[in-house]
């Protein structure tokens, strides 16, 4: 008996209890066990029927992904599978917390499901860039139909017990212990002798869409919809297809031959690497991985604005409650109606019953006056971004807030140390910057300040991921990292259009390598009179946005800026914007050249990865990684390339050093050469990726 599957036999019911923490992943320690357990159990008369159940917090949750991309380690999943389903003596699968991949696809060799009503059933293989390659393309369609199974596949999202139950995905739900529940269920199947059906000979679930497509076609296409540039979700779509097509022999042929592509294509890769990257980001570097989160229990927001409000919607949509504070009670209502509209709107779009809206509006309580934060375990701050105004809210709160409590500030670029400098407890201090809208964007960078306590640190890591964020620690600097590393770009794309680019050019090529808004249409949104004013104010001249603004062209909100706007958001490339561009640079006695769409990409991106090896050297990112968990969840860079420093590594640091250094050159733009730590790994032939190995 291999320690990851504990085998017990209790009159005649073959207990197989497999424990793999954290997740139970169906690695080659658990396959081993089951294989022995199961080869077994077959000359065994005494077992009557078998159940499969998990130790610890859950069912499998998948095959164990560290083992990809690595040679196969016997005995394979397919082999095990095989021995389950066609195992001569009932096989029920008792599933509670996660059955997800691989644990799906076990349970559908299993003859029977139970599972608790809150477990998570679900086929997530798609958001590792991959697709259910252990037959759950084939099995899944044949239990819940092909429509269900396209959506649940192409999306990865998973449903629970209870639409497990309605859907025919389990037989039955159970509460409390698995293997009792199991082996309860197993006495009641031999005692009514149900006949033994393996899921791959029951088609009757695909005669109808094997008549008529619409329905199949309709959802395929509506759960593709929002996947451009991956090609996992086609693959998936076409593996359920195939259901539809041929025998079950021939889709799980067709199903292997796409996942081993996907498997070792340069998305599935890169959406792997993303996968940890995301997990070790929440391991504060320099922390002991045992220290301790102060508890929180009551959190405050100060500041019911844009921010403010969308901080507070997460912690609602969490199921944690919140005080929310302002000053004044018109702004407090004000910010209230603004979240109760929100979560309106999306009742009315169906992505809510108002029976929720009315839960989490009521996790939400106003106060108005910095007292009512008083008794809060965790104070985040969300007022105007002046460091005055911070400055004089944190001193009142370090005279509010009772001792230990962590006081964050939501600032996305001001300086943290002098923000904790204001207060007897800067080691209580540090930033948890959101990222606009604060209720939908996943990253929070946690601004570790000077002083900031190793467990402020982990409180906040621990309390951001409670709410759904994805943390990233970062250094005190300009920008953090994210913001500083965008400003990069931004210099670039800016003197482009000094050189002879257009807007429309430079943000296509941007879209088109898989961000989502480039540049120019990002400044439209914000508001280009924000940027003019700062100017303005530093007498900095920017003789483009300058001009545009002084024509009023400040963006969206003006119905013009870089593109002009007709009624709705979408930017128009506007001729008008193209002569103001040309008249500016006779003015300056500049000669347009024609810029190429590699130029182009090279200068959005290595600049950003320049900055990125500044932010290792200093310290202000711990890894690599990090600093792509940063990109990947606070700007939509395209989860399929991995994130700006993992891109750089797949290009080749040499290559990017050399092109960095010629434009340096062509553009006499100093900042474009190659930072100390690039130039060091690229002569060396190293990637960043080495570095996390040290
Ligand atoms: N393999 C290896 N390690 C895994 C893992 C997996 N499948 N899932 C999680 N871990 C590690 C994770 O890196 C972390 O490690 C620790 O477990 C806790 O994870 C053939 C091909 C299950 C919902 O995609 O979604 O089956 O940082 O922090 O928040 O068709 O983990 O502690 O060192 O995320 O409670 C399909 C992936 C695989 C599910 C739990 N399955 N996992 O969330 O914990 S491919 C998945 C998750 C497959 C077959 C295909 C989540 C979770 P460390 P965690 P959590």
């Amino acid at each position: 008996m291999s320690e990851a599957v504990k085998v017990e036999n209790r009159d005649g019911i073959l207990v197989l209890l497999i424990d793999n923490p954290p997740v139970n992943a169906l690695s080659v320690s658990v396959r081993k066990g089951l294989h022995d357990a199961l080869d077994k159990a077959k000359t065994d008369n005494s077992v009557k029927a078998i159940v499969l159940a998990c130790a610890g917090r859950s069912f499998i949750s998948g095959a164990d992904i560290r083992e990809f991309g690595k040679p196969p380690q016997p005995p394979g999943m397919a082999e095990v599978l095989d021995m389950l389903e066609n195992s001569p003596r009932p096989v029920v699968a008792a599933i509670h917390g996660n059955a997800l991949g691989g644990g799906l696809e076990t349970a559908l060799c299993c003859h029977f499901r139970i599972a608790t009503k809150d477990t998570k059933l679900g086929l997530p293989e798609v958001k590792l860039g991959l697709l259910p390659g252990a037959g759950g393309t084939q099995r899944l369609p044949r239990v819940v139909g092909p429509v269900k199974a396209v959506q649940m596949i192409v999306t990865g999202e998973p449903i629970n017990g209870d639409e497990g139950l309605k859907v025919g995905l389990v037989d039955g739900l159970f509460e409390g212990d698995p293997v009792a529940a199991g082996v309860e269920f197993a006495k009641k199947v031999l005692a009514e002798k149900r006949p033994l059906k393996r899921v791959r000979d029951d088609n009757s679930k695909l005669d109808a869409a094997k008549k008529d497509r619409t329905a199949f076609n309709e959802a395929a296409a509506a759960a593709n919809k929002r996947n451009r540039g991956l090609v996992a979700p086609l693959a998936c779509a076409e593996c359920v297809a195939q259901t539809l097509e041929g025998t079950f022999e021939e889709g799980l042929a067709f199903e292997r031959k796409k996942f081993l592509e996907l498997m070792n294509g340069e998305q599935s890769k890169a959406q792997r690497y993303a996968f940890f990257a995301e997990r070790e980001a929440s391991k504060v570097a320099g922390v002991p991985a045992d220290t301790k989160p102060r508890k929180v229990d009551h959190v405050a927001i100060i500041g019911a604005g844009t921010m403010g409000g969308g901080i507070s919607m997460s912690f609602a949509n969490a199921g944690i409650a919140v005080t929310l504070i302002e000053l004044g009670q018109e702004q407090l209502d004000r910010g209230l109606g603004v979240m109760k509209k929100n979560y309106d709107a999306t009742a009315a779009r169906g992505g809510m019953s108002a029976d929720d809206v009315t839960k989490r509006m009521g996790l939400i309580t106003g106060k108005v006056g910095l007292e009512a934060a008083t008794d809060a375990d965790l104070i985040i701050e969300a007022v105007f971004e002046t460091m005055a105004i911070k400055k004089d809210v944190f001193a009142k709160l370090d005279a509010i807030a009772k001792p230990g409590a962590v006081l964050a500030s939501n600032t996305s670029y001001l300086n943290i140390d002098e923000i904790a400098s204001v207060t007897k407890r800067p080691q209580d201090v540090l930033g948890m910057h959101f990222f606009s809208p604060a209720n939908v964007m996943k990253l929070c960078e946690i601004v570790r300040g000077a002083k900031t306590a190793p467990d402020v640190l982990v409180t906040a890591v621990n309390i951001a991921r409670r709410i759904g964020k994805i943390p990233a620690v970062v250094g005190n600097c300009d920008g953090f990292v994210g913001n500083r590393m965008l400003s990069a770009r931004s210099k670039q794309s800016d003197k482009l259009l000094y050189e002879g680019a257009l807007p429309q050019q430079v943000d296509a090529v941007v879209t088109k390598f898989g961000i989502p808004m480039g540049p120019f249409t990002m400044g439209d949104m914000a508001g280009l009179d924000i940027g003019w004013r700062s100017r303005k104010d530093r007498g900095i001249k920017s003789e483009i946005p300058d001009a545009l603004c002084e024509d009023g062209r400040f963006g969206l909100k003006a119905g013009k800026g870089y593109y002009k706007y007709e009624g709705g958001r979408a930017p128009i490339p506007d001729p008008e914007v193209e002569d103001l561009i040309s008249k500016t640079l006779q003015k300056m006695g500049k000669t347009p050249r024609k810029v190429s769409d590699e130029e182009i990409l090279e200068r959005m991106v290595y600049p950003m990865v320049n900055e990125g090896a500044r932010i290792l050297e200093e310290g202000i990112a711990a890894r690599a990684s990090d600093i792509d968990v940063v990109w990947l969840y606070g700007y939509g860079w395209p989860i399929y390339r991995g994130g700006p420093m993992y891109y750089a590594d797949t290009v080749g640091l040499k290559h990017v050093a050399d092109r960095l250094a010629a434009y340096a050159k062509e553009t006499n733009d100093p900042s474009l050469e190659p930072a100390p730590l690039l130039k060091k790994l690229a002569a060396e032939g190293k990637t960043f990726a080495s570095l996390a190995s040290k």
